[in-house]
């Protein structure tokens, strides 16, 4: 096997000298099968640039399957000490002998790339074997990539990064060494599974179910290497579209035979085939309540078909009303994935995941935690974050997600001593944030969010600081000092910089309809999407309280269904999501809410004229082409920030009357 180097692409974080330490050793490797063969083609290719080799022992390194006979004596030192587990590894360092044992070809593949990150560490001082074992079986990566460039969402809906790295002009890309890169990529931070369409599935993606099943292949022979499963967004109606039956009711005979039928074609064609992902009832998209059958009625016809090949369906809970009439104030879109889904708890097959969007509207820069992760006691659940940057700035904004995703999977819905998202989870699923662009993510700094997913899909408790720290010392790797000051000015905060220049509170959605870039306060508040702010004269908020509102706070196990309720309790950056208040309401912090509006507006653009002043400064320090880059960025980054800071201070001020207490300018 070759190692793809597709050519004008950034090598993100997997540039030949990252491969240092490894490549300049002596190293043996033990086992067989694609994956080991996966791990000897990297150990020489980084050989091959940095002056070691494969060898047999004595080693420097040692990489083995338990399996392998005979085992090295370094490795056998840790046999049977500690069992590394499905795609786990044990890790240690002896005798000047550093050694990896997996008991599966997917955890010598991990620990090959644990090493890497490494770097010298893993060839000092004699480390004690420790075990890795990644926290989530699935970590999941969700295109919504279109094989025919759709009319008003393009090759890649909600993509930033240009085209499609797996489809164009219709059909799978000819040349797919850049898909082998990624699946690298992918395999370096601990991601093992891909969707590789959009879950709005158009006419010529439910194709790729049948008579296209052969791009699909081709991607799947790309990604195989290197330990990533394919999975597939496959359409409810897809006996009918694809099928000619005249139904795609769930129970009909004829529809679960040709699911099915179908399903077996799939896994003769693609063996490993992961299964089907599955947006049902769900913005347009067809689902079983066109046969009034249940979601775990239409879920387990496709679960039944994928069970005897080990495939899951991935069902989304994205399912609310988006015609609902903005008049209508006893309709909550907080609350429609919990009343569909809940009262289903106990209905789904083994092998079906339900893919719960981490809050309960829709990927805001601050939402609430889904109380629907709470309520599925007997279902297998995946939690979707949305690294492609739809609200979070487009990647036209450095907005690094970690933080987030971090206080989404330390939530603990029962209170302190229950349990953690991370552990109610079994996928952790990401949409991509990745296309054809020269950077992968179009703006650069956005690859750490595609790493850090992986990272904490592997390990939930990691710190995203330290994440952030290994994606520089890999990504910047040639430079001599990388600037890491300068990146952790720039990125570690930028979240809560978006929250600050953006919308208020826990509010969301005052972004511009349709493409969602951009400040418009009213843009959705009077349409059927059920997103809105009840800003007017006097105050502003949702009230999703039991006692007077939607009765949404009652979703959420105590203490949380308390503590949201009380406008007292509810923790600050959350009030406008459950409450509506006066503009003199007092924050935790002191602040009102109106002052917090101005306060935090102000802040949040001069923290991006700070960033771009910081990274001026780090001129000269990184590639020239990169700085430039995200140079220009940040230009239109603080135009943006400016712009959002003087609508929505503008939007407060003439609603409320209330001038800012430093008198700075509002227009
Ligand atoms: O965030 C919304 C997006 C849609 C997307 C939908 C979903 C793929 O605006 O573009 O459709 O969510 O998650 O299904």
């Amino acid at each position: 096997m070759t190692i793809p180097e597709p050519n004008g692409v950034h090598a993100a974080w997997l540039p030949p000298e990252a491969f240092r330490a490894i490549g300049s050793r002596r190293t043996l490797v033990c086992g067989d099968g694609l994956l080991a063969d996966t791990v000897r083609a990297e150990v020489s290719w980084a050989c091959a640039r940095h002056g070691g080799g494969l060898t047999d022992e004595p080693a420097d390194l040692v990489l083995a399957l338990s399996t392998a006979r005979p085992l090295p004596a370094a490795a056998a030192r840790l046999a049977g000490r500690e069992e590394p587990g499905e795609q786990g590894f044990v890790l240690a360092r002896h005798d000047g002998v550093t050694v990896v044992l997996a008991d599966d070809p997917a955890g010598l593949l991990h620990g090959f790339f644990h090493l890497v990150r490494l770097g010298e560490a893993a060839f000092g001082a004699a480390r004690p074997a420790e075990t890795h074992r990644p926290a989530m079986r699935r970590r999941m990566v969700d295109h919504w990539d279109n094989v025919a460039v759709h009319p008003v969402m393009g090759q890649v809906e909600r993509g930033y990064a240009g085209g499609s790295i797996f489809w164009a002009d219709g059909a799978a890309r000819g040349d797919l060494t850049r898909v082998r890169a990624y699946g690298r990529l992918l395999a370096a931070c601990g991601v093992n599974a891909v969707a590789v369409n959009n879950v709005n599935v158009h006419a010529t993606e439910a194709h790729l179910l049948t008579d296209r099943l052969g791009d699909v292949a081709a991607i799947a022979g790309e990604l195989r290497p290197y330990g990533i499963r394919v999975h597939l967004s496959v359409g409810f109606t897809s006996p009918v579209v694809l099928g000619g039956l005249p139904t795609a009711d769930p129970l009909d005979e004829r529809v679960r035979e040709w699911w099915a039928a179908t399903t077996e074609r799939v896994y003769e064609t693609i063996p490993d085939f992961g299964g089907y992902v599955v947006k049902a009832d769900s913005e347009g998209q067809p689902g079983p309540f066109a046969y009034e059958r249940t979601h775990a009625e239409g879920a387990g016809v496709l679960a039944d078909a994928l069970a005897p090949f080990g495939g899951v369906v991935h069902w989304r809970a994205f399912v609310y009303n988006h015609r609902q009439d903005w008049r209508d104030r006893s309709t909550d879109r907080a609350r429609a994935a919990y009343d569909h889904f809940q009262p289903l708890d106990g209905h789904f097959r083994d092998n079906m995941i339900l893919q719960v969007k981490h809050g309960p509207i829709d990927f805001q820069p601050r939402e609430p935690v889904s109380p629907v992760i709470a309520a599925m006691p007997t279902t297998r659940l995946a939690v979707e974050f949305q690294a492609t940057q739809e609200y979070t700035g487009q990647q036209r904004h450095v907005c690094y997600l970690a933080p987030m995703w971090r206080e989404v999977l330390d939530f603990r819905p029962w209170g302190p001593d229950g349990r953690a998202v991370a552990d109610l989870a079994g996928d952790l699923v990401a949409v991509s944030n990745v296309g054809d662009d020269p950077y992968w993510t179009g703006h650069p700094l956005a690859q750490a969010n595609l790493y850090a997913f992986g990272r904490l899909a592997w390990d939930p408790r990691l710190d995203p600081a330290a994440i952030l720290d290994e994606w520089i010392d890999l990504t910047f790797a040639p430079a001599p000092e990388p600037p890491r000051g300068t990146l952790h000015a720039l990125m570690d905060g930028s979240w809560r910089t978006y929250e600050r220049y953006t919308a208020p509170l826990g509010v969301g959605f005052m972004v511009r309809p349709g493409h969602h870039y951009g400040p418009d306060v009213d843009g959705y508040e009077y349409t059927p999407w059920g997103t809105y702010h009840f800003a007017d004269r006097d105050g502003v908020g949702v009230d999703r309280t039991r006692a007077s509102g939607t009765g949404f706070t009652g979703q959420y196990p105590r203490p949380w269904s308390d503590v949201y309720e009380s406008v007292e309790r509810c923790p600050d950056e959350l009030l406008l999501f459950f409450h509506h208040v006066p503009y003199g309401h007092v924050l935790h912090s002191g602040s009102t809410v109106i002052q917090h509006i101005y306060d935090t507006h102000f802040a949040g653009a001069e923290e991006v004229a700070e960033s771009r002043r910081r990274w001026a400064e780090a001129a000269g320090r990184v590639n020239p082409a990169l700085h430039a880059r995200v140079r220009e960025l940040l230009d239109e980054q603080l135009r943006s920030a400016e712009e959002w800071r003087d609508q929505v201070n503008a939007y407060f001020f003439r609603k409320s009357g209330v001038p800012d207490a430093c008198g700075r300018r509002i227009f």
